[in-house]
């Protein structure tokens, strides 16, 4: 990895991730793939940007070239609950825009880093310690182009060489930028709420349990991976990561350990939550652990202690 791409740099992990390939690999050999929104503050100063919408093959083949890329990540996505609301817009950027990426690698012989997540799961997978390798018949867009995403992915490897790699993320929480239209989302919102009103209204239903993971470990995951011995891999692709798995009432006691006085009411969103209903309790994640080394850091205290420390500081400087 000596020049990097990241499509989707604005978004929620693409934001803090492009900052983090840039310390470590240098601010000018990590170029930030934006397509609309511009970047801002320390995303914008400390590297190189390029407008590339990975739904047209044409500006990502002029990027790679233009900065002789060798790495892309690539980050550019729709989340669930959005792309169920305007699925053919969820396919071209979930399925085409991946094909686009992937015929860029081949011809230009760049690893690929790509995101599956647990909604590549559907009602019919075992919910509970999801396998490896088991039954994936998602019942969502969102879910059907991660799988898609993931078979495509092993084919460019087999079939081309191409170096593609990637993990099946679950709710990601952060600090920094919000997540956009996920069905997670509520276990980032719920934080800023707690500090802002001390109070929730959460869109999932108590004992709706999901896996969940911290930023720095989401970081970590996705460049651990690409760094990863390949001669140890078996899977490559779509590997099971999780931090911790909860339920709307586990965090929101977690939060009152800090804010004895938070209050948190349901008014749950039928779509998400049906969504939710089909994706793992929590997933076996013993394949990366073995694998590649994956062991996160952060739980549900550290995470928590974390985020209400961090949110509190931008609330208190009126950032937020
Ligand atoms: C979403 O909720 O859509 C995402 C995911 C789990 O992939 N956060």
């Amino acid at each position: 990895m000596e020049k990097i791409l990241v499509t989707g740099s604005v978004g929620q992990i693409g934001s803090e991730l492009t900052l983090e390939l840039r310390k470590r690999y240098g601010n000018k050999n990590v170029v930030a793939g934006i397509r609309k929104t511009q970047p801002t503050g320390e995303l914008k100063e400390s590297g190189p940007y390029e407008v590339v919408d990975a739904t047209k093959i044409d500006k990502i083949t002029d990027v790679v070239k233009k900065y002789n890329i060798d790495t892309i990540y690539h980050l550019a996505a729709m989340l669930s609950a959005v792309a169920e609301k305007n699925p053919q817009a969820g396919w071209n950027v979930g399925v085409n825009a991946l094909y686009n990426i992937l015929e860029v690698a081949r011809e230009f012989n760049c690893a690929v880093f790509f995101p599956s997540s647990i909604g590549a799961f559907g009602p019919t997978t075992p919910l509970d310690n999801t396998p490896q390798d088991t039954i994936q018949r998602p019942t969502t867009m969102y879910g059907v182009t991660k799988v898609a995403g993931e078979l495509l992915c092993d084919y460019y490897f087999k079939r081309f060489g191409v170096d593609t790699k990637g993990v099946r993320y679950p709710g990601i929480i952060s600090n920094v930028t919000l997540p956009g239209g996920g069905t997670t989302d509520y276990a980032v919102e719920i934080y800023y709420e707690a500090v802002k009103h001390k109070k929730f209204t959460c869109p999932l239903a108590r004992g709706t349990f999901l896996d969940m993971m911290y930023m720095p470990d989401t970081i970590d995951a996705a460049i651990d991976l690409m760094e990863a011995d390949p001669s140890k891999l078996k899977h490559r692709n779509a590997f099971n990561v999780t931090a911790m798995s909860f339920d709307p009432e586990i965090l929101a006691d977690e939060i009152k350990k800090h804010i004895p006085d938070f209050v948190m009411e349901y008014d749950v969103d039928t779509m998400k939550q049906a969504i939710a209903e089909s994706w793992p309790n929590s997933m076996d994640d013993s394949a990366a652990r073995e694998e590649w080394g994956w062991d996160p850091k952060y739980d549900l205290a550290a995470m928590t202690e974390d985020m209400l420390k961090v949110i509190g500081e931008k609330h208190a400087k009126g950032l937020i």
